[in-house]
């Protein structure tokens, strides 16, 4: 089973600019009971065809796989295959990333024996009250779609739904066959027809008749209209048609983390990121925004400022969206469709019409007025101990156009999403649909195996480095060069930030503010190096930058280590976001957060 498994996997192609290739770009495994004997021997047999790479942790592969398709633009993925129990479950976290953030992901974790005859089997659960549960079930809600492979046959039913979950534009995200260990051993005669070649294409929907009239006299009606567009901008490789469409109509464009990158950064329409995280620029036009063109977004809190970001009297959502369930939330007029056919379609039915011109004046000026406030916070600096945010100019600085920035969690995402500038579409990848600490350097891996010729940027905090970093020996073993730069604020920057904002005291988070006996004096660079890779600390931000630029020159992978300031982050620009505050507390500065807490949450539309 596990060899016709793979056979059919290396039949699946695609079409990737004119050229017919694999679907699956390679296998991410680490073997264990459960999957070395079947799937190990089967991949060993196609290793030329579908390559294999070794990882050294489960979750922090799947990362890689998932990093891999999101910067392929979900054309093109990755498998990966584990053990059963830990190994598997390992992958759980990996399997939400790619489950909240639409990507595709197909995920083989072996599984007890089916006849059950050896039970419990190592790392096997017992169930005391349901024999079909095993540890494995914890991906259902992770999944979009789950099986249980029990027996040889069922593979064959089970790939033909995988492979259209997988390469559906509106449905796609993580896939898991669980491969129970004996049946992956076993012989089944298949038939020959399981293994032919077969082309898959992204499909392209066009919308409902109804829906784009409504959405168009939607437009029409506007006058003062803003685009956010999101991640699905991307995949459906709209960001020309997105350009063209927002210099037609004269309308701003405000980018989520996941949209971030489709307009070029000096496009005079492009307001840059929107929301908790974005600019001055695109949210004071998104507070006073009539209508909203939401395209290829999930609207989560980051975006909407929590449901708080648009304040414009009845102004009105349009969701273009390939999936109806994001198309249509907070009320909005549905256009379920491909961003760049919708977006196609709209134009040609809103013909000549265009925004009213002062709207888009002022989001001209406003563009031009953040830019400057921007420039404030990244420009170089003597500082002793430089914040993220001039960090992130260092790197742009020593940056050319076609790099790609790879980041995820802490306080980063919030200084790249308002000030990093994308030199080419792809060039930012953020991680933050589910924010989770450790993708960073096992993403960065993911990106420079599907964009070989482009350098990958990773900027990481202490704290997610030392979260998950092994994946630096992986990405020297397969010559997947990275540079890493390090921010080392000593903890969790970011949470201790909003643990003061919302009236706690720092506790636990920084590494100063925690029960310790003995504070670790953590050397980076030791450990980098130890892993293979080049490592440097650096004592400025004049340093950094050569030291980014020597990286660039580099054909293995580079640690660059650098103290920052914890409690420094761009307060220009931003919205607000939910975070609960404690109704009761013995501590008056919790006290004084929730009472604005409860004035900030009037601001908030429920449903509309
Ligand atoms: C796996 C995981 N655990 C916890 C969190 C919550 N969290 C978000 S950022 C953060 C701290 C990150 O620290 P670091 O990487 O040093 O970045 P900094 O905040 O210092 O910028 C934590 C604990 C998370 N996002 N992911
Ligand atoms: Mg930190």
């Amino acid at each position: 089973m596990a060899q016709a498994l793979v056979r059919f996997l290396t039949a699946q192609k695609t079409v990737v600019d004119g050229k017919t290739v694999p679907v699956f770009a390679g296998v991410f495994a680490i073997f264990g009971h459960g999957n070395v004997a079947g799937m190990g021997e089967a991949l060993y047999q196609v290793r030329d065809t579908l390559p294999t790479y070794r990882a050294h942790n489960e979750q922090s592969m799947a990362h890689a796989a998932t990093a891999y398709a999101k910067a392929m633009r979900r054309r093109r993925m990755m498998a990966c295959t584990t053990s059963i129990g830990p190994g598997a479950t390992n992958l759980v976290t990996a399997a939400a990333v790619a489950h909240v953030n639409r990507i595709p992901l197909l995920l083989l974790p072996g599984d007890v024996f089916a006849n059950r005859r050896p039970d419990p089997v190592l790392q096997q659960l017992e169930d005391f009250g349901d024999g079909t549960v095993t540890p494995n079930d914890v991906f259902r809600p992770v999944s979009r779609y789950f099986d249980r492979i029990t027996r040889p046959e069922q593979i064959i039913p089970a790939l033909a739904r995988a492979m259209t979950v997988l390469t559906d534009p509106a449905e796609c995200g993580p896939v898991t066959l669980a491969l129970c260990q004996d049946v992956q051993a076993e012989a089944y005669d298949y038939p020959a027809s399981f293994f032919e070649e077969r082309i898959w294409s992204s499909r392209r929907q066009r919308p409902d008749e109804d829906e784009l009239a409504a959405a168009i006299a939607a437009l029409r009606a506007a006058q003062k209209p803003v685009i956010v567009t999101g991640g699905g901008t991307l995949y459906s490789e709209a960001e020309a048609t997105l350009a063209a469409f927002a210099d037609k109509h004269g309308i701003p464009v405000g980018e989520t983390q996941a949209g971030k990158s489709a307009l070029s950064h000096d496009n005079p329409l492009g307001m840059g990121a929107i929301g908790v995280t974005g600019t001055g620029a695109a949210n004071e036009l998104a507070a006073d925004a009539d209508l909203v063109l939401a395209v290829g977004t999930r609207l989560q809190d980051f975006t909407t400022g929590s449901w708080a970001l648009f304040k414009g009297d009845k102004h009105r959502i349009v969701g273009l969206n390939t999936q109806p369930f994001d198309a249509a939330k907070h009320k909005a007029l549905p256009l379920v469709c491909d961003a760049r056919v919708g977006l196609e379609l709209l134009s040609a039915g809103l013909g000549s019409w265009k925004a009213p011109a002062a709207w888009t004046q002022k989001a001209i000026e406003g563009r031009g007025a953040w830019l400057k406030t921007a420039a404030r916070y990244t420009d170089a600096s003597n500082a002793e101990l430089p914040s993220d945010a001039q960090v992130v100019g260092a790197v742009q600085r020593a940056g050319k156009p076609s790099d790609i920035v790879v980041c995820a969690a802490g306080g980063l995402p919030g200084e790249l999403h308002k000030l990093w500038q994308p030199g080419a579409p792809g060039g930012y990848h953020m991680e933050y649909g589910y924010s989770c600490m450790g993708y960073e350097i096992a993403g960065g891996l993911g990106v420079k195996l599907a964009q070989p010729d482009r350098e990958v940027i990773v900027m990481v905090g202490d704290g997610s480095y030392l979260m998950a970093n092994s994946e630096i020996a992986t990405s020297i073993m397969a010559g997947a060069k990275l540079t890493i730069v390090v921010l080392d604020n000593r903890g969790y920057g970011c949470i201790n930030r909003l643990q003061r904002a919302t009236g706690g005291e720092s506790f636990n988070n920084l590494l100063r503010d925690t029960r310790h006996e003995e504070l670790p004096d953590i050397d980076f660079t030791a450990h980098a190096a130890s892993l293979g890779a080049h490592a440097v600390k650096v004592k400025s931000l004049a340093e950094l930058e050569a030291a980014v630029t020597v990286a660039r020159g580099h054909s293995r992978t580079s640690v660059v280590v650098i103290d920052t300031d914890p409690l420094e982050s761009t307060d220009a620009g931003g919205a607000w976001w939910d975070v609960a505050v404690p109704e009761v507390s013995v501590r008056p500065q919790v006290e004084a957060a929730h009472a604005n807490y409860v004035k900030a949450k009037t601001l908030q539309s429920i449903g509309d």
